[in-house]
Formats: C-alpha cells, sequence, structure tokens
C-alpha cells in the first residue's frame, strides 16, 4: 500500500504538552515520534494540526471554578470534557515536538483558537458547525485519501478521522503511530466508532517501499 499523489499524511497535534513532561502528557506519546518520521519520508504530502488555544480557553478546567480536571461539564454545543491548561498560544508547551521532521509538511492547521469553543476535530469544532478549512483544502488540493497519526487516538485522532469520513475522504489510521489518553474505555470506543464509520487501520509498516 505505498503512499500515492491521492494520498495525505495528517500529522495530529505532536506538541511538546502531549508529549512526556508536558501538561496534558499522552501516555507513551514520544513512541510515534520515530514511526511518523518514517512515514513523513514516505509520503508524497503531508499536513500538521496543532492545537491552538487562548489564555482561558473554554476546556480549560481554571475557566470552570469548582470543577476537576477531566470532568465533563455541559455546554452550550455539549459535553466539553476539561482539561488542564494545555498548548496555550505561542508558548512552549505548544510548540511541534523538536524531533518531529515537520520541515516537508505543506500546511500546518492551527485549531482550538475560539475561546468558547473546542475543536478536537482538523476538521469541524465541537459545536459541530464551524468549519476549521481543512476539507476544502485537502479538495481543492485533489487528495482523496486521509492517513492519521499523532495525539491522541481518542480525542483528537479519532474526531478528525470520523470527520474525515463524514467530508467525504477515505480515512486510514496508524495504529502504532498513535497513542490515546484512554480515560474510561475511551480508546477502545474510539477504535470501534472509527470502524463503524470505514475508518481503516493500517500499520506503519504498510506504507514502506518493497
Ligand atoms: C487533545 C484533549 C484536549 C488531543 C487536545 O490532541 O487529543 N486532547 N486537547
Ligand atoms: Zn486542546
Amino acid at each position: 500500500m505505498r503512499p500515492t499523489e491521492g494520498d495525505v499524511l495528517l500529522v495530529i497535534d505532536l506538541q511538546a504538552d502531549f508529549l512526556p513532561g508536558g501538561a496534558l502528557a499522552v501516555p507513551d506519546g514520544d513512541a510515534v515520534i520515530a514511526p511518523i518520521n518514517r512515514l513523513l519520508g514516505q509520503f508524497p504530502h503531508a499536513v500538521l494540526t496543532q492545537d491552538w488555544h487562548p489564555p482561558g480557553h473554554v476546556s480549560f478546567v481554571t475557566s470552570h471554578p469548582g470543577w476537576a480536571p477531566f470532568e465533563t461539564v455541559p455546554l452550550a454545543y455539549g459535553p466539553q470534557v476539561l482539561w488542564p491548561e494545555h498548548c496555550v498560544q505561542g508558548s512552549a508547551g505548544a510548540e511541534l515536538a523538536p524531533t518531529l521532521n515537520a520541515a516537508r509538511a505543506e500546511l500546518v492547521i492551527r485549531k482550538g483558537h475560539h475561546r468558547h469553543v473546542d475543536s478536537y476535530s482538523a476538521f469541524l469544532e465541537a459545536d459541530r458547525r464551524t468549519p476549521t478549512g481543512l476539507a476544502g483544502y485537502l479538495r481543492e488540493r485533489g487528495f482523496t485519501r486521509v492517513v492519521l497519526c499523532g495525539l491522541a487516538t481518542d480525542y483528537c485522532v479519532a474526531w478528525s478521522a470520523l470527520d474525515a469520513r463524514a467530508a467525504g475522504f477515505e480515512a486510514v489510521v496508524v495504529a502504532d503511530a498513535v497513542r490515546g489518553i484512554d480515560r474510561d474505555g475511551s480508546v477502545a470506543r474510539a477504535w470501534a466508532e472509527m470502524a463503524a464509520a470505514g475508518v481503516g487501520r493500517a500499520s506503519s509498516g504498510t506504507f514502506g517501499r518493497g
């Protein structure tokens, strides 16, 4: 399954705050960097995302006095998990992993920048109405298949994969190039939802030459 001109690699949120030592560290998160760097060498086209919140963002537990981290608060647009402050615009924690071979990426799309709306998905914000612009960009570029990797499996990767399908793209998640936060079985649930939506599952070796 060698990548073709219709394929784009979508690297989700490979940022300091999601890596060991970060504000919202994903367990074993740094294990995805080596396979993702290999994929970046194999795919003709790549797009990166960056979680990019303003100070006081609605997803931050600090914006909801009386609530605890990882609790779910009902907001106008639906349930919102409350996270430790992370990926604040311009902060060190929001920077891409320094060991990520990001040089060949053709676009870095930032999301979650509206103060009152979160965006796990690279395509559609949590109000399920506001587009990030990525679907239009990928369509204009002529891509038909989105191959996803990065962090975290059960939040930004899964929501992005599901929305890629909803936007009419083929979608494949690279299982060894993702790691999850995994609260209350959320990783298993994410894989089940993705399978039901026609999201494929591959391993990074699949895309190598030969
Ligand atoms: C993410 C929680 C909050 C992610 C981003 O990248 O999966 N998770 N913000
Ligand atoms: Zn976030």
